[in-house]
């Protein structure tokens, strides 16, 4: 095989050619006009918001488009000290699961919740590759609301991928694995014990509450990617498989054998039916189910005990595999929900399968017998075409809503446009270097926004200043409002991204959270005005009820902590002003610090392990009197009979300010 680079500069040289007399480098492959495309002058707002996976960092990144600015990080099932996600008390239980509190993931994939299969704007869904959980995080408040943790699963790379109304969020499991209820076998039983669970998670039409609806237990081979039907396959889902080999060791070679793989193709609607007449089957299972309250600004975790399991076996025609040459990865579904788009990571071609086809090939009963009792569909019963000679190392695709697709070639490094109708190639850009996930706004719905792709590359080289052994992360944004793509700009992302998806600001900014009122704080510590602030000694936990508000805490000066306490800072922002979170620290504390939005209490646990006196401060820069903002905690040798006294120093401006409120 040619080495990458060698494949990179041949591709380079070819993205010479459609560019014409451009210079020779790899940086000056881009248009004239490029800067004045991305260029959002400063105070004007960017035309989308491009929600980005962090991959190994656990979170979603938040990227205007087509500037390339980073506008935040939401940390999802990852703790993040920067706002105390994962240390706060009340959002430690949403890292709960059934192993206890797992502070890590990998989070692959994007999918914004969808109605009609349009972007509806109201919830980001987002996977954990390592201890299976998907995650929705709310579009208005960019928070992470809930994760639900998955039995029967391992590595959830398959996931989350979801239907026309958000009915359903899939998750399929990467590795197979025996039932949890039945695990201790011998791995070499691989092919008798080991099961491919897809999990189909409900998600309720007004609040976005996920539970698991059913599993479907399929034979044991590796579920990679999928794409929910649209249109006319609205009702079916579509995976790509790979080690159907169902190779435990060395899958490198062993899961490499078979020139094709499989998408299995589901009939969710026929599987719903089969529940309705009780063939789903309640087994043991235990998983985590863990909410954030908005009103209490806390998050529980709920152990859950049972799921239901539905054997394809038991219920003939919900469930069938398509041949798909070879390794497949991405699994895509056109807008229109006629064409599905295999890219077999190791195959010469990119097959385009047809949903009629595939229709007509079940009602006729055109099979290549089957795989541990699930009917394969004849190959070419199936298919609609295959794109001749693409590129090396087809990933992902997307569409642009002009009848056209997009490929990301990881091998031969670029993105290729084709058409869908006649599968002939009309594009191709370099992407430097190595393309993962490509992304076109709204390219996964039924209306594409179209105008741009972004390329996730999975080799940065020498795009950008080094920073050591570890180089920045790279993006790349495409113009492909004309006939050919032209490259724009390359931006730096957090963690490594893999899916993105990008959505219309105009369907999330006008919803954004701004504070959370005070009257509604419904938290168990709140202090809701300087009046309620207090410390409360129960045993040896000392529950400090402090308000913050421009510049001052209160209370700011504790007596009475002794050596053995545990204390809970329940910090109450009072501000109800948008921009104006006010942070809290401790010294010497064990944990982060806490960032408390306007009108919300979050609450820090803080053991001293020393006598002396601590000083405690806002970590927040929220007014000229910030440094201000700071205070002492007394703590003295257990058994002292140093009594809980505190307060705050009265305040003349803020006193003469009451005066003039109440005139
Ligand atoms: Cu990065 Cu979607 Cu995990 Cu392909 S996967 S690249
Ligand atoms: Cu409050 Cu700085």
């Amino acid at each position: 095989m040619k080495s990458p680079i060698l494949a990179m500069a041949a591709v380079a040289a070819l993205g010479l050619n459609l560019v014409g007399c451009k210079p020779k480098d790899a940086g000056s492959a881009v248009s004239g006009d490029a800067a004045e495309k991305v260029y959002v002058a400063p105070g004007k707002h960017d035309e989308f918001y491009n929600i980005v996976s962090g991959g190994f960092n656990g979170q979603m990144s938040v990227y205007g488009i087509p500037s390339g600015r980073l506008l935040k990080i939401v940390p999802v099932f990852s703790v993040f000290p920067e706002n105390g996600w994962g240390y706060s008390e009340e959002s430690k239980p949403m890292l709960n699961t059934s192993h206890g509190e797992v502070p890590w993931d990998d989070l692959h994939h994007i999918a914004l919740s969808t109605t009609n299969g349009e972007h509806d704007g109201r919830w980001a869904f987002g996977n954990a590759n390592n201890t299976p959980r998907v995650a929705r995080v709310s579009l208005s408040s960019f928070r992470t609301e809930e994760i639900l943790e998955l039995p029967n699963s391992a590595g959830n790379h398959s996931s989350p991928f979801i239907t026309e109304n958000t009915e359903y969020v899939i998750a399929g499991t990467r590795f197979s694995v025996p039932t949890d209820n039945n695990a201790d076998v011998p791995i070499s039983t691989f092919k008798q014990n080991f099961k491919g669970y897809i999990s189909f998670i409900n998600v309720d039409k007004n609040t976005g509450r996920m539970g698991i609806a059913f599993q479907l237990k399929t034979p044991g081979v590796s579920f990679d990617l999928a794409r929910a039907g649209k249109g006319k396959s609205h009702g079916w889902f579509f995976f790509s498989t790979y080690n159907t080999e169902q190779a435990n060791t060395l899958l490198e070679v062993n899961a490499s054998q078979k020139d094709k793989d499989f998408i299995l193709a589901v009939n969710w609607k026929k599987a719903e039916e089969y529940l309705k007449q009780g063939k789903g089957r309640k087994e043991p299972a235990k998983y985590a189910h863990n909410l954030y309250d908005e009103k209490t600004h806390t998050a529980t975790s709920t152990i859950m005990n049972e799921v239901i399991t539905l054997d394809p076996k038991e219920c003939p025609g919900i469930v069938y595999f398509i041949p798909c040459p070879k390794s497949p990865h991405g699994c895509d579904v056109d807008p229109t929900g006629e064409y599905i788009v295999g890219s077999g990571k190791l195959a010469a071609v990119i097959p385009v399968f047809s949903f009629d086809k595939l229709q007509k090939a079940i009602a006729d009963k055109t099979f290549d017998g089957d795989f541990d009792g699930i009917p394969v569909v004849k190959y070419e019963a199936a298919l609609y075409g295959e794109v001749q000679k693409p590129g090396l190392g087809p990933l992902h695709t997307e569409f642009d809503g002009q009848g056209n697709a997009i490929t990301s070639f990881f091998v031969s490094s670029e993105l290729v446009k084709w058409n869908i109708k006649d599968l002939k190639v009309l594009d191709r850009v370099p992407t430097y270097y190595s393309v993962g996930h490509l992304s076109i706004p709204g390219g996964p719905t039924k209306k594409p926004h179209g105008k741009y792709v972004i390329a996730y590359n999975k080799i940065t080289k020498d795009r950008y200043l080094p920073t050591g052994p570890e180089l920045a992360q790279s993006a790349q944004l495409y113009d492909i409002s004309g006939d050919k793509m032209k490259l724009l700009l390359d931006f730096p992302t957090v963690g490594e991204p893999h899916y993105a998806e990008a959505i219309p600001a105009a369907l999330i900014a006008k919803n954004s959270t701004k504070i959370y009122k005070i009257e509604e704080n419904g938290h168990k510590y709140a202090a809701k005005g300087e009046k309620e602030a207090k410390v409360v000694r129960e045993g040896n936990k000392v529950h400090v009820y402090i308000t913050s508000i421009r510049s001052h805490f209160t209370p700011d000066n504790i007596e009475g902590v002794k050596l053995g306490d545990e204390v809970y800072f329940h910090v109450t922002n009072l501000e109800q002003d948008w921009d104006v979170p006010h942070g809290f620290a401790v010294k010497g504390g064990d944990n982060a610090e806490i960032l408390i939005m306007p009108g919300e209490t979050q609450t820090l646990r803080w053991k001293p392990n020393r006598v002396g006196v601590v000083p405690i401060y806002c970590t927040d820069f929220c007014s000229a009197l910030h440094q201000e903002m700071q205070g002492y905690v007394r703590v003295s040798p257990a058994g002292s009979n140093v009594q809980l006294t505190w307060g705050t120093g009265k305040n003349p401006v803020a006193e003469a300010e009451k005066k003039v409120a109440k005139k």
